[in-house]
């Protein structure tokens, strides 16, 4: 049960197991990895999805025959494997053209050359079937405070999200934006650090429906979030179109481990959550279960590949650990002595006014406030059944 196949959806950058593992402190520990090969590896490992940057595909400045040739080649090994490409997204942090942002530089010249290559690439997107195009925006920020104002570096933003919505709409294409926060790293502060200022953000644009989120799990574990807890608002609000999955060691650098060796009752949580969160126990979410992590740099290709299968596996059995914790009498016993279904119910009655509850006397001056005080909510015994369930322990 814990071999993948497409039906889970499973995918990965191409800049995933294609990272040449360098670092700001050392070189590459690896060749590069041909994408034709990364299709046919991902494929045989039993992924769905291959996603990428324009430039992990197509060199930056490539000339329009290079270019041509990339993607029939690349087309090729999906036809070969039917891996298909569920998101694209664009290189806006690499070149050095971009060290002060794409959307968001202080300079209109490298805002309207990052539109340019945004529009081409969204094209691209579209033309290989793509429905998602992440936007992350790792270099629109900055490390002195004096030196951005923030406020015309968000109505910069607003207007090149606009604008991209504007050209999907006129061109008829069946894609959609999903904004990835963060909170720093490569800049020392990011613009839309996390889930909820991109869901803030999102609600100022001209298309909101067109624009929802890509949340990475280490995104948030940098800045100390919850990320279950920031998934779960992203499905309140409607907005999770897409998701990075890995793991993160606490608040520190950007770790992209591989998903599950971070906080893994987090991620037993978030598995719980994707997959039996729906109104009657079913998935919560349907798109792709992609994996955003970096091989460590002391692996060689043989570990990238059992690190590739390992995120995979790791989801899988994660999911077989939440159907068995959900299918445990004990535990559905725990949850209702926890009140966990209680908080469904709405706190007024049908029709009930303010007026009414101001009149009822049970609510607040016949209240034995005392002994509803004194009532214990249980929730470390449900959180160790969870836990024992997680261990394989029950
Ligand atoms: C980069 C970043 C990721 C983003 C990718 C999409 S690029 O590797 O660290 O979190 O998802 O641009
Ligand atoms: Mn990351
Ligand atoms: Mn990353
Ligand atoms: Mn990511």
């Amino acid at each position: 049960a814990a071999q993948p196949t497409p039906a889970d959806k499973f995918s990965f950058g191409l800049w995933t197991v294609g990272w040449q593992a360098r670092d700001q402190f050392g070189d590459a520990s690896r060749p590069p990895l041909d994408a034709v090969e990364a299709v046919h590896k991902l494929a045989e490992l039993g992924a769905y999805g291959i996603t990428f940057h324009d430039d992990d595909l197509i060199p930056f400045g490539a000339d329009n025959a290079t270019r041509d040739g990339e993607i029939s080649r690349f087309r090729k090994a999906l036809d070969e494997t039917g891996l298909v490409v569920p998101m694209v997204t664009t290189n806006l942090f690499s070149h050095p053209i971009f060290k002060d942002g794409g959307f968001t530089s202080n300079d209109r010249q490298v805002r309207r050359f990052a539109l340019r290559k945004v529009l081409r690439n969204i094209d691209l997107a579209a033309e290989l079937g793509a429905k998602t195009f992440v936007m992350w925006g790792g270099r629109e920020g900055s490390e002195y405070d004096v030196a951005k104002d923030i406020r015309a570096a968000l109505d910069r933003y607003r207007e090149a999200v606009d604008l991209l919505g504007q050209y999907v709409i006129d061109r008829g294409y069946d894609l959609r934006f999903a904004i990835e926060p963060k909170p720093n790293e490569p800049r020392g502060d990011i613009l839309l650090p996390t889930v909820g200022h991109a869901l803030a953000f999102i609600e100022s644009l001209e298309h909101p429906e067109l624009v929802g989120l890509n949340p990475e799990v280490g995104h948030e574990q940098m800045a100390g979030l919850n990320f279950a807890h920031g998934i779960a608002q992203a499905l309140w609000h409607g907005k999770l179109f897409h998701i990075d999955l890995n793991g993160q060691r606490g608040v520190k650098f950007d770790q992209d481990l591989v998903f599950g060796h971070g906080d893994l009752l987090n991620a037993f949580a978030l598995v719980d959550l994707l997959e039996h969160g729906g109104p009657d126990g079913g998935p919560a979410y349907d798109g792709p279960r992609h994996f955003d992590y970096k091989p460590s740099r002391t692996e060689d290709f043989d570990g990238v590949w059992a690190s590739a299968a390992a995120n995979m596996r790791t989801y899988l059995l994660l999911k077989e650990r939440a159907a068995a914790f959900r299918a445990d009498p004990e535990v559905q016993e725990a949850l209702a002595a926890s009140k966990v279904d209680e908080l469904r119910t709405p706190t007024l009655n049908p029709g009930e006014t303010y007026a009414d509850l101001r009149a009822d006397t049970t609510a607040f001056e016949d209240l034995d406030v005392d002994a509803v005080a004194s009532r214990g909510f249980h929730f470390v015994r449900l959180n160790q059944l969870a836990l024992e369930h997680l261990l394989a322990a029950r």
